[in-house]
């Protein structure tokens, strides 16, 4: 059960934050509206939502999902790949210290973004991607294991269009994945139920179950009739902006 997010706001400056996605410069009142929108999707799943103030320092640390790694009651803080984010961590950990017994770290030469760490009950998927290298990926498992923790490593270099290993996997809990069509097949899958995502709706991959209920990004009309179908209860959310950057719907909280 989940009971907890973090977020925080976008800046003024959040279009200086990097992206790949070639769709323009994202609107800062937009996506704030759309922000506010996804709190209230967290606090309509149970959660109590810590809403951290906007730091324009760091254009992108509106996806806190990045800066930590939760694995119940001990959290990793993360050495974020890409240069501009390293300072991300420093907030992150003061607002996760309260609620976790321990925190851990990642250190140098290791970097991980926490978007590239897919929880799956009692195992982690960790894809190894440009910002999480193999150190990175080492590190965590050596902390997970111990813990009981079934980790496997997923190589998502070269696959396009995937910066994170989550921007095109999700657990949607009781055993089943929803995956791109390009991790369909790959070795650290099989075995498991999986729902692929049709390729022109690949964004929708990054969904997030919290408690009963699936956020979904809007966009996706087959995936939201196969979910339906499924028996999904979901909500479904514009999430345009964050999109413009890189971000999907889990990269904007970090839920524990
Ligand atoms: C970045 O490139 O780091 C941000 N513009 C987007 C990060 C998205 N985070 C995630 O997928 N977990």
């Amino acid at each position: 059960m989940l009971r907890h997010a973090l977020v925080r706001r976008p800046g003024a400056n959040f279009a200086d934050g990097l992206t790949t996605a070639g769709l323009g410069p994202p609107v800062v009142e937009i996506a704030l509206d759309q922000h506010e929108k996804y709190c209230m999707a967290l606090r309509a799943c149970g959660l109590e939502v810590t809403r951290l103030a906007e730091d324009l320092r760091h254009p992108d640390s509106t996806f806190v999902e990045d800066t930590a790694v939760v694995a119940g009651r001990r959290a990793v803080v993360t050495r974020p790949g890409a240069p501009s984010r390293a300072g991300e961590v420093a907030g992150a950990r003061e607002a996760l210290r309260p609620y976790f017994d321990e925190l851990d770290e990642i250190v140098s030469p290791g970097t991980l973004d926490g978007g590239d760490v897919c929880e799956a009950d009692d195992r982690f998927f960790i894809g190894v991607s440009e910002r999480t290298n193999e150190e990175g990926a080492r590190q965590l498992v050596a902390l997970l294991e111990p813990r009981g923790y079934e980790a496997t490593r997923v190589d998502v270099r070269g696959v396009p269009g995937l910066l994170h290993l989550k921007s095109g996997l999700a657990y949607l809990g009781a055993g089943r994945f929803l995956v791109v069509e390009a991790l369909a097949d790959h070795a650290a899958f099989h075995g498991t139920e999986r729902i692929v995502v049709d390729s022109e709706e690949s964004y929708g991959a990054n969904c997030i179950r919290i408690n009963d209920v699936v956020l979904l990004a809007a966009g996706c009309p087959k995936l939201e009739r196969n979910l339906r179908g499924r028996g999904e209860r979901l909500l479904v959310l514009e999430m345009s902006e964050f999109r413009k950057m890189d971000g999907g719907l889990s990269c904007l909280s970090l839920r524990f």
